[in-house]
Order: structure tokens, then C-alpha cells, then sequence
């Protein structure tokens, strides 16, 4: 290990080894998807779900469409990160305060991401209120979520979080939308003293060309490491086929992560395998969670294939770190 990396081993994370005679910087799960799109019997497709550490287990938040072909989120626990007991039941959000009872009716619910932050569990996704806005939440035990005020207006996806402060603030990633299907996209940075009011936004990276030239947004939550704010993010081209969603990695300033250092020109991962190349949208690789051990710096994404199944792909910080700035174009 050469980069130091900011976190917690998690000795039991899903693991393999990168096959014998592969190059790639990131390999897939051999029992590829990890969920499938039926686990519940409710599901129309389970996928774009975030998935963290939880008492020496696993826990996550889980897209789960139904067969009505709502975009709700289910909790669910895992004792190895493989093998999932997923709710039967959608989450039902308790408003925090009596404010937030004036916006806590539920619309729809998608990609979420969960980060540890100071002494919980925050949950972002994609919240209707009048079209697409970041929603905010916190568990401490992935039975009762409690909602916060959303933290932007419409329209607006992919907001992710910072894993602390950054210079007293917390932080966040998000991507200003419209109200279908943006052929655009630009992630920002935004920053709030008290995970309400959100302010002093900055520009961070636009799509540029290939496999990233319609739009990007944030993926997992930051990983700290010694070389900067490493951020695995999804960018999409527009095929004659349709949008085509693939992985890359940005390492960003410590102190102002809206400055980009490095960013990869090629991709980490595309949708190559049937599993992210047939479903209900095809060609969709998006990552939304990273389960990172500290202490080797492997690390397992966890991304929604086809907008249908969940799966996994494995690799190490190091190498990430370094393909990432050798293959960068800012
Ligand atoms: C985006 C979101 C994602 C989805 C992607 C591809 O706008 O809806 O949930 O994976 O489109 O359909």
C-alpha cells in the first residue's frame, strides 16, 4: 500500500481476487448480479443501491421498483455483503421535526446512497417533491428512517455526501436535472452548517468527451486517502441506441473538493456482460456505494446493471489512484 487511506478495515467484505491474467483495473464479480431483480416478491427490479457497514454485518438501502412500477427504497441486511434479506415492505420515513411533516408526503424514491457520518447513518436519493430533488435522512438502526427537509430544489439527482465536515461544513456532491430524462450534467459541490440550508455551491466537473460527453454525476461516497477525495462517478453517452452509463474516478482537493486533480479519459468499467447490457434500461453500469478495508485498500462497488439487477465489481484504492492519473484528462 503506498496511499493512505481514511476508514475502517472490513475484513469481511466481499472479495475476489482479480482473475489470473487480467489487466483490468477493476474486475466484476464472477456470481454477477449479487441481487436479483426478484428477491422480494414485490420487486419488478432491485438496482442503484447503496450498501455500507453495519455492526460487523452489512447494511443497505435498496432500489426496489415494483410491479405497479413505483420507485420506492427498501432497508435490508446482509451477514456477508452477498447474501441479502431485503424488507418486504417500502421505507416509511418518520418526519424529523414538524416541518418537515409540510413535504414528508411520499411521491417516488430512487438511487440512494447511505454515508456514516458522525454518529449515523444519512440516506440521500432522489426525492418527488414536484420533480426530482435530493431527499435527506438519517437511521441509526435501518429499521426507522427519519426524514430531513430536502436539501435543494427541483430539479436535481445523484446527491452524494461527504463521510465528515469539510472545513466545519458538511457537504455534498449533487447534479441539477430537469424533469425527464437530462441530456445534461454537471456535478456540483454544495455545503451546509446544519444539513439543512445548503449554500456556497461550486462547480466541479463537467461531461466532456466519449463515454462521458452527455452527462455525469457523483457515484459512492468520497473515499479520503492521502492523495485527495477519490470519487468513482457514472457518465453517460448518447448512443443512436439510447444513453449508455459507465464508471470513471476523479481524485479531488482535500480541502476544496470542487477542485479536480486528476480524472480518467477512458473508463474503469462499461456495460459489456448481458447482465448490464439487457433489462429494463439497457447499457447501464451505476455505481452508488464502495465498500472500502483501509487497511489494503480493497474495495468492492456496488452498481445497478441494467436498471434491473444489483452486482459487484472489485479492485484496490492504489490502483484506482494510480490509472486514474495516468490516464487523466482534466
Ligand atoms: C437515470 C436514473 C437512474 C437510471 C438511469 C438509467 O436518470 O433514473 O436511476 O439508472 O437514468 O436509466
Amino acid at each position: 500500500m503506498r496511499v493512505k487511506i481514511v476508514g475502517s478495515a472490513i475484513p469481511n467484505m466481499p472479495w475476489q481476487d482479480r482473475p489470473a491474467g487480467s489487466q483490468d483495473v477493476i474486475w466484476r464479480y464472477s456470481n454477477n448480479p449479487v441481487i436479483p431483480r426478484n428477491l422480494i416478491p414485490r420487486a419488478n427490479s432491485i438496482f442503484n443501491s447503496a450498501v455500507v457497514p453495519f455492526n460487523g454485518k452489512f447494511a443497505g438501502v435498496f432500489r426496489c421498483d415494483d410491479r405497479a412500477r413505483n420507485m420506492v427504497i427498501h432497508s435490508g441486511k446482509s451477514d456477508d455483503g452477498l447474501n441479502w434479506t431485503i424488507q418486504p415492505d417500502p421505507i416509511q420515513l418518520i418526519p424529523d421535526n414538524p416541518r418537515v411533516a409540510e413535504i414528508s408526503q411520499f411521491v417516488y424514491g430512487y438511487d440512494p446512497r447511505v454515508c456514516w457520518l458522525d454518529d449515523r447513518y444519512y440516506v440521500t436519493w432522489c426525492n418527488g417533491y414536484h420533480g426530482p430533488t435530493i431527499g435527506v435522512g438519517y437511521t441509526h438502526d435501518f429499521e426507522k428512517f427519519y426524514q430531513l427537509e430536502n436539501a435543494y430544489l427541483p430539479f436535481n439527482r445523484n446527491g452524494v455526501l461527504f463521510p465528515r465536515k469539510i472545513n466545519g461544513k458538511f457537504a455534498m456532491f449533487s447534479r441539477p436535472s430537469d424533469n425527464g430524462h437530462t441530456p445534461f450534467g454537471t456535478i456540483f459541490y454544495s455545503e451546509s452548517p446544519d444539513m439543512e440550508h445548503w449554500g456556497c455551491h461550486r462547480w466541479v466537473m463537467d461531461p466532456n468527451t466519449g463515454w462521458q460527453s452527455t452527462k455525469i454525476g457523483a457515484g459512492p461516497i468520497p473515499i479520503e486517502t492521502s492523495e485527495g477525495w477519490l470519487l468513482i462517478y457514472h457518465g453517460v453517452l448518447t448512443s443512436c441506441n439510447g444513453y449508455v452509463y459507465s464508471m470513471g474516478a476523479a481524485l479531488l482537493d482535500l480541502d476544496k473538493p470542487w477542485q479536480v486533480i486528476y480524472r480518467t479519459h477512458p473508463y474503469l468499467l462499461a456495460p459489456w456482460e448481458a447482465y448490464e447490457c439487457v433489462g429494463d434500461v439497457p447499457n447501464v453500469a451505476f455505481p452508488c456505494a464502495a465498500l472500502v478495508d483501509a487497511p489494503t485498500g480493497r474495495t468492492a462497488v456496488y452498481y445497478g446493471a441494467a436498471d434491473t439487477v444489483t452486482c459487484l465489481a472489485f479492485s484496490y484504492v492504489d490502483d484506482i489512484i494510480e490509472f486514474t492519473k495516468k490516464n487523466s484528462r482534466v
